[in-house]
C-alpha cells in the first residue's frame, strides 16, 4: 500500500507526469491488443484520418468518443477490436509535391508519424499493431486484386461520358465530389469534358442498397438514413410516348411520376441537352434557330444544380415543332426549358400546369393554356381560381374513361392502357449514378489494366500483381495522368499475345480504399488475399462505427456497395458493414464550425500540454452529447481539469481515511445509516453510469460521477482537513469508513473509460497491482438501487383512516397528494379545505381539515 496514513497532503494531480508513464505501460503490456478467446467480440471503429498534417478538435472529438466506447466493452470483458491507420492517398499529397517540392510518399509519411504521436498522446486504447496504410503496395494489391474481379463480373466498365473537370486540379471529379457546380476541394467552377472513364456499376444495387437501409434503421441515425434515401433517389413512374408531328411516327419520350394528370398536359417541355434539338433546329427558320441556339448557350452558363431549385426563374423558348396527345391526338407545343435537365429520366417532360408548380410558373409566363384534371376531395377547385399548382392527389376529371378514378388507381390503369397501344411503360428512375472512378493523378492505387491493340482491355495476371507507382513521375500539376509522363511505367506487354501494349495510366479515386479498410484490419498483415476469411467472420461487421456526418452518404454508400459486392463474390457473409453508426456532431467556437479557414482552431497538443489529456477527453465528453454539436469554451475546459483535480483528492483524501477499513456484509452496512446512505449512492451511481454510457449519453454519465463525489463529499464539511483524519477514522464505524473506501474505489473505475491515465495512477495509488484497463466494470445491484419504501400511517383530524407507501425521505407536498389518493382517506376529507398538516417523517401524517 502506497498511501501513507501520517502524511499531511496528497500528491497534487500532475498530469504531465502520469499521462505518458501509463501511456507506455499500456503500450508494453499489449493491452489493446484484440484479444479472442472467450466472450462477445466487439469491433468499435473511428474513421481513419487523412494524414493532413495535425489532428484537430474534430479528429479529437471522434476518437475520444470511440476511445470510450472500446474502453467501456474491454472494461465489460468483450473481445474489442480497435483499429487505427490512415487513408493515404489523396490530392493534398500531390498538390503538396507541386508547391514544395517534397515527394508524395514523404510528405504523407512525415504526417503520419507526427499524427500517430499526437494520437498516442490521447491515451487512445488502439491496436497500432493492425495499422492499415492504404498507400502501401501490400494494401493496394488487394484493391487492385478486388478491380480486376469487378472488371471480370461486368461490375466495373469502361464509357465515354462527359465528367466534371476540375480545370484547377486538372482531374476528373465523381459528382459527389462536385457542389454548387464547384470543385469540392478548390472552389473552381468546375468544367464539362468528354473522356473515357472506369465506373463500377453501382446502380446495379441502387434497389438493394434503399432496401438495405431497413436492416439499419435501429443502429444508425435517422438523418444519415434519409441522406441515404434522398441520394439514391428512387422514383416510380412511367415513360409516356408522344408521336412528333411531321416526323413518320418518330416520338419524344417522357418520364413522369404523374400519369394520372395526362389529360392535364398542355405542352411539353425538353432539356436543351436533349438530342432532339440538333433535329429541331434542321427545321426550324434561321432566325429561330438562332434565338433556339442562344437561349441553349444561356442556358449551359447556368449551374446544373441551380437549374433544379424550386426558386430558378422558369425559363423557356417554343420549338415551333409539335407532339401528340397519346390519347386525344390534340397538338401540343414543344419548348425548351432551363429548368429540365439531361442527366434524369429521359430529358423531357409533360407540361401539366395545374399540378405541378413549375409547369404553372412556366405556363403563366407564356400565356399557355391550364387544364384542372384532379379534383381535391374535400374541395372543388377551378382553372381560374387556382393561384398555385395543385399537387396533391385527388380525383381524376376530364379525363375520358379515366375519369372518376383516385390518383392511385389511374397511374396504373393509364399507364397499362398506354402499355397496350405501345406509347408508354412502367418505369423506375433512381437519382444514384454509376461511380466514376478513374482519375488523372499520381498518388493513388494504379488502375491494373493494360490496353493492346489488338486485345483490347486486358486485366493484368493476377501473379503480376501489384502494379506499384512509379518512384519518381514528373509532379507539374499541368497536363493529363502524371503515370502517362513515364514511359517505363506505361510501356508493357500485353499478356495475352505479348506485343507492346500500354498500361492504364490513371489511379483509382481514393474513395475505393475507404471502402473496404475495415476489413484489412481484421487481419492486416494476411499475404493471400484482402483479408483472412476466418478473421472477417470473426470480426465483422463493425459492431460500432463513429465519424463524421460529412461522409453520410458518399464513404457510407460506397462501403455499403462494396461489401454486397465482395458477398456476391463469396467473399464475406454479410451485405451491411456497420451494424451501429454514430455521427459526432461539429465542435465549434464563436458560433462557427472550428477550422483552418475561419482562423479559430485550438491546438489539441497545446491543451494536452497544459491540462493533460484526461481533461481535454473529459471536456469533449461532457460539454454535449456526441452527435451534437460542441461549443467550445475555455472555461468548460477549466472546469473539467477542476472536476478531475476534485476527483483525484477526493480518492486520495479518502484511502488516508478509510485505506485500512475491512470489508464489512450487506446487513452491517444496514444496520448503519451513514453506511447504508453511501452505500446506496453509490450502487445508483453505478446504475445511472452504466445505463447513460449504454445509451451513449457520455455527458450525463460524466454528470452522474460528478454529482456522486459532491454527494458524498458533502457528507464532510471538514473533508479536506487532513490533521484530523486519524481522529476522524477512530470515530467512524468500520462499515461507514468501508463504504466510502469502496466509493472512492467505484469512482475509480466509472471514470476510467474518460480519464484513463488518471484512474490508472489513482487504482495503483490506492494499492492495486493489475491494470485498471481490463479490469471489470462496477456492477449494481438493484437491492440497493431501490428506493426502500416504508408505509405511512394516514390521519384525518387525528384519527387514522388509511395506510400509504412512499419511498424513504418521501417530501411533504408528496405525502400529501398520496394520502389524498386513498379513497378512505379522501371521504373523510370530503372537499373540505385544509387547514394544516402535520408530518411524522417516514411514518405518519396528520390532514388537519375543517
Ligand atoms: C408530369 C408531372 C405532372 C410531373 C405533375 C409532376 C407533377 P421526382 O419525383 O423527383 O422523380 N421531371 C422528369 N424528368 C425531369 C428532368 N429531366 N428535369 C426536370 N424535371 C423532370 O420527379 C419526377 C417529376 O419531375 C416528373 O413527373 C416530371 O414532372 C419531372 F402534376 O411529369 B412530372
Ligand atoms: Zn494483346
Amino acid at each position: 500500500m502506497l498511501v501513507n496514513m501520517t502524511r499531511r497532503t496528497v500528491d497534487r494531480y500532475e498530469p504531465q507526469k502520469i499521462e505518458p508513464k501509463w501511456g507506455k505501460k499500456w503500450e508494453r503490456s499489449k493491452s489493446f491488443h484484440a484479444r479472442t478467446g472467450k466472450g462477445r467480440k466487439k469491433y468499435i471503429l473511428s474513421m481513419f484520418p487523412y494524414p493532413s498534417g495535425r489532428i484537430h478538435m474534430g479528429h479529437v472529438r471522434c476518437y475520444v468518443i470511440g476511445d470510450l466506447i472500446a474502453r467501456y466493452h474491454l472494461h465489460r470483458g468483450d473481445n474489442v477490436l480497435h483499429p487505427m491507420g490512415f487513408d493515404a492517398f489523396g490530392l493534398p499529397a500531390e498538390n503538396a509535391a507541386i508547391q514544395n517540392k517534397v515527394h508524395p510518399r514523404k510528405w504523407t509519411y512525415d504526417n503520419m508519424r507526427f499524427m500517430e504521436k499526437q494520437l498516442s498522446r490521447l491515451g487512445l486504447a488502439i491496436d497500432w499493431s493492425r495499422k492499415v496504410i492504404t498507400c502501401e503496395p501490400s494494401y493496394y494489391k488487394w484493391e487492385q486484386m478486388l478491380f480486376i474481379a469487378m472488371f471480370e463480373k461486368g461490375l466495373a466498365y469502361r464509357k465515354r461520358s462527359l465528367v466534371h473537370w476540375c480545370p484547377r486540379c486538372e482531374t476528373v471529379l465523381a459528382n459527389e465530389q462536385v457542389e454548387d457546380n464547384k470543385c469540392w476541394r478548390c472552389d473552381s467552377i468546375v468544367q464539362a469534358k468528354d473522356l473515357e472513364q472506369w465506373f463500377f456499376c453501382i446502380t446495379a444495387y441502387a434497389d438493394e442498397l434503399l432496401n438495405g437501409l431497413h436492416e439499419l434503421e435501429h443502429g444508425w441515425p435517422e438523418r444519415v438514413l434519409t441522406m441515404q434515401k434522398n441520394w439514391i433517389g428512387k422514383s416510380e413512374g412511367a415513360y409516356i410516348d408522344f408521336e412528333l408531328e411531321g416526323f413518320q411516327k418518330e416520338k419524344v419520350r417522357v418520364f413522369t411520376t404523374r400519369s394520372d394528370t395526362l389529360f392535364g398536359v398542355t405542352f411539353l417541355t425538353i432539356a436543351p441537352e436533349h438530342p432532339l434539338v440538333t433535329q429541331i433546329l434542321r427545321h426550324v427558320s434561321l432566325e429561330k434557330g438562332e434565338a433556339i441556339s442562344r437561349f441553349i448557350e444561356k442556358v449551359q452558363k447556368t449551374d446544373l444544380s441551380k437549374r433544379t431549385e424550386d426558386a430558378l426563374e422558369k425559363e423557356g423558348i417554343a420549338t415551333d415543332l409539335y407532339c401528340l396527345h397519346p390519347f386525344t391526338q390534340k397538338r401540343i407545343p414543344i419548348y425548351l426549358a432551363n429548368f429540365v435537365v439531361m442527366s434524369y429520366g429521359t430529358g423531357a417532360v409533360m407540361g401539366v400546369p395545374c399540378h405541378d408548380q413549375r409547369d404553372f410558373e412556366f405556363a403563366k409566363k407564356y400565356g399557355l393554356p391550364m387544364r384542372l384534371v384532379i379534383q381535391p376531395r374535400d374541395q372543388v377547385l377551378t382553372t381560374e381560381e387556382l393561384e398555385k399548382a395543385y399537387t396533391e392527389p385527388g380525383t381524376l376529371i376530364r379525363s375520358e374513361t379515366f375519369e372518376g378514378l383516385d390518383s392511385g388507381e389511374a397511374k396504373s390503369s393509364i399507364v397499362r392502357s398506354l402499355q397496350e397501344k405501345g406509347m408508354g411503360e412502367p418505369a423506375l428512375t433512381y437519382r444514384l449514378r454509376d461511380w466514376g472512378i478513374s482519375r488523372q493523378r499520381y498518388w493513388g492505387t494504379p488502375i491494373p489494366m493494360i490496353h493492346c491493340e489488338k486485345c483490347g482491355i486486358v486485366s493484368v495476371p493476377l501473379k503480376d500483381l501489384p502494379v506499384t507507382l512509379p518512384k519518381n513521375p514528373p509532379l507539374t500539376g499541368r497536363g493529363g495522368s502524371p503515370l502517362a509522363q513515364v514511359p517505363s511505367f506505361m510501356n508493357t506487354k500485353c499478356p495475352k499475345c505479348k506485343r507492346p501494349a500500354r498500361r492504364d495510366t490513371d489511379t483509382m479515386d481514393t474513395f475505393m480504399e475507404s471502402s473496404w479498410y475495415f476489413l484489412r484490419y481484421c487481419s492486416p498483415k494476411f499475404g493471400k488475399g484482402m483479408f483472412d476469411p476466418k478473421a472477417v467472420e470473426y470480426w465483422a461487421p463493425v459492431d460500432q462505427y463513429v465519424g463524421g456526418i460529412e461522409h453520410a452518404i458518399l464513404h457510407l454508400l460506397y462501403s455499403r456497395f462494396l461489401t454486397r459486392v465482395l458477398r456476391d463474390l463469396k467473399m464475406v457473409k454479410f451485405s451491411e458493414p456497420f451494424s451501429r453508426l454514430l455521427t459526432q456532431g461539429m465542435v465549434i467556437k464563436d458560433g462557427e464550425k472550428m477550422s483552418k479557414s475561419k482562423g479559430n482552431v485550438v491546438d489539441p497538443d497545446y491543451l494536452i500540454n497544459k491540462y493533460g489529456a484526461d481533461t481535454v477527453r473529459v471536456f469533449s465528453l461532457f460539454a454535449a452529447p456526441p452527435e451534437k454539436d460542441l461549443d467550445w469554451s475555455d472555461q468548460g475546459v477549466e472546469g473539467a481539469n477542476r472536476f478531475l483535480d476534485r476527483l483525484w483528492r477526493f480518492v486520495l483524501n479518502i484511502y488516508i481515511l478509510a485505506g485500512k477499513a475491512k470489508k464489512v456484509s450487506d446487513q452491517e452496512i444496514k444496520d448503519d445509516p451513514k453506511a447504508q446512505a453511501i452505500f446506496r449512492l453509490t450502487h445508483k451511481t453505478v446504475q445511472s453510469v452504466t445505463e447513460s454510457v449504454d445509451r451513449f449519453h457520455f455527458n450525463t454519465g460524466i454528470s452522474a460521477i460528478m454529482e456522486f463525489v459532491n454527494k458524498v463529499s458533502a457528507e464532510y464539511p471538514d473533508f479536506w482537513s487532513f490533521a484530523e483524519f486519524p481522529q476522524k477514522a477512530k470515530e467512524m464505524s468500520n462499515a461507514h469508513l468501508w463504504t466510502l473506501k469502496n466509493a472512492a474505489e467505484i469512482a475509480v473505475r466509472l471514470i476510467s473509460p474518460y480519464a484513463p491515465h488518471l484512474s490508472e495512477e489513482l487504482w495503483r495509488k490506492c494499492g492495486n497491482s493489475k491494470l485498471l484497463v481490463r479490469f471489470s466494470w462496477p456492477v449494481f445491484d438493484s437491492d440497493w438501487t431501490i428506493d426502500e419504501r416504508v408505509t405511512i400511517v394516514v390521519q384525518v383530524n387525528g384519527k387514522v383512516r388509511g395506510k400509504i407507501e412512499a419511498a424513504r425521505g418521501t417530501e411533504e407536498a408528496q405525502v400529501i397528494l398520496l394520502a389524498q389518493e386513498n379513497e378512505n382517506v379522501r371521504r373523510f376529507v370530503n372537499g373540505k379545505p385544509m387547514k394544516k398538516t402535520i408530518l411524522v417523517p417516514d411514518k405518519l401524517i396528520n390532514l388537519v381539515v375543517g
